[in-house]
């Protein structure tokens, strides 16, 4: 087999630079280890930036996100009992953010994909990439028992945190920074209609606490928790209970009950791997950065890149020119520190750190104060929030 880029994963990354490429009439070939249904029942991000809003609408694949996406123009921040707004509109010269399910987005993706050439792999096992350093890399793998080999120009590893693209640089030319939290999110997914149409982060002294939703009949939420912490210790009446406390805020606002669907934890981690390109593999999204999901920016993140990235190429192929493929790494790290940022400055707002020491939680109220109460702060968060542009 042979095609022009070899993308590894069909996530967000892997999809949306498949549909960049196709539109340049570059040819790509899509390598998931998964199955299709797996990879749609993945339940993860939910808010999409005002940049990756425009830029599925550009690849023309808005269609379903602008019927059943749901645009927001704030958010709201509580603390000490008192909830305060953000309003992005009024603070960004009229920008907003769409909630919108990456599971939606990842189906919107593979639809176009089998539409055009139907070049997605599921179940590609023991996938490993080839000769990387040389202009002819290939990625080998496994399907249906048969052995196959994919001779390709360029290999864009966008197989998230777990995969095989980023072990496969030399250990020695990887710079990679790593921060670890003492805390982790318990997630659920309620069948009950979401109780107001605005997002709502809480600093509690219990912990932090997220209202979102996912339609207007699907709530989601978390909590903040222990990253060991035991799911059996977490009976649906205590996860409404501490919901109820940490939510409350003296307006009348109470989160709708209903049918848990899903409880899950998520650790909450930030890293870099800043070498983004290694001879001919590129890598993208969650391959590449991991952000605690506070800030919202997991999958922008991943649209950013695989935009920068895209560019490159396409001057590579319609050009012969390597300047931009030369800047990839520079131009997408920027974005990616300004968006780990912005992660890291929501998830210490908002969360109780457990051994923090009493001073250092002064200052947190304060900082939430001033970010919320003054419009120089919320402009801060709303600027970040909404989207920086693409590199
Ligand atoms: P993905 O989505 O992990 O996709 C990688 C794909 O690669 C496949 N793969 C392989 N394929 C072939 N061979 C191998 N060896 C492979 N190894 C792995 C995987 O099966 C998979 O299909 O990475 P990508 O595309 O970079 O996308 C990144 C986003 O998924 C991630 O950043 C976001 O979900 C993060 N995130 C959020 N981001 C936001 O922008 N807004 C949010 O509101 C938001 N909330 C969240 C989040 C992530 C969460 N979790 C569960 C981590 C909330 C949560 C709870
Ligand atoms: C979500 O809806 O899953 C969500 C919303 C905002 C975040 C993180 C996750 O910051």
């Amino acid at each position: 087999m042979k095609t022009q880029v070899a993308i590894i994963g069909a996530g967000p990354a892997g999809l949306l630079l498949a549909q960049l490429l196709r539109q340049s009439g570059v040819e790509s070939v899509i390598l998931e280890a998964r199955s299709e249904e797996y990879v749609l029942s993945r339940i993860r991000a939910g808010v999409l930036e005002h940049p990756t809003v425009e830029l599925l609408h550009s690849i023309g694949a808005g269609e379903r996100l602008g019927r059943e996406g749901m645009p927001h123009d704030g958010v709201d921040m509580i603390f000490r009992g008192e909830k305060r707004r953000i309003d992005f509109p009024a603070l960004t010269g009229g920008k907003k953010v769409t909630v919108y399910g990456q599971q939606e987005v990842v189906k919107d993706l593979i639809e176009m994909k089998k539409d055009f050439d139907g070049q997605i792999l599921f179940e590609a096992r023991n996938v490993q990439l080839h000769d990387i350093e040389s202009d002819s890399p290939s990625v080998s793998f496994t399907r249906q028992g048969e052995e196959v080999v994919l001779s390709c120009d360029f290999i864009a590893g966008c197989d998230g945190f777990h995969g095989v693209s980023r072990p496969s640089i030399p250990a020695g030319r990887l710079r990679m920074f790593e921060k670890i939290y003492p805390f982790a999110w318990l997630g659920i997914l309620a069948e009950a209609p979401p109780a107001q149409d605005e997002l709502i982060y809480s600093y509690h002294e219990n912990g932090f606490a997220l209202f979102s939703m996912r339609s207007p009949e699907v709530t989601r939420l978390y909590l903040q928790c222990d990253p060991e912490e035991n799911l059996d210790e977490w009976p649906d009446e205590r996860v409404w209970s501490e919901l109820h406390t940490r939510l409350e805020s003296g307006d009348g606002f109470r989160v709708n009950e209903g049918k848990i669907l899903r409880k899950d934890v998520t650790p909450m981690r930030s890293f870099v791997c800043e070498t983004m390109r290694h001879g001919r593999l590129f890598l993208a999204g969650d391959a590449a950065h991991i952000v605690p999901p506070t800030g919202a920016k997991g999958l922008n993140l991943a649209a950013g890149d695989v935009k920068v990235l895209n560019d490159a190429l396409v001057a590579f192929f319609k050009g012969g020119s390597t300047a931009l493929l030369d800047a990839y790494e520079a131009t997408a790290l920027k974005r990616v520190w300004a968006a780990q940022r912005f992660s890291w400055f929501m998830t210490r707002l908002l969360h109780k750190f457990p051994d923090g020491e009493p001073f250092d939680a002064e200052i947190q109220i304060a900082d939430l104060d001033y970010f919320t109460g003054s419009e120089a702060g919320r402009k801060t968060i709303a600027e970040n929030y909404v989207g920086l542009p693409f590199g």
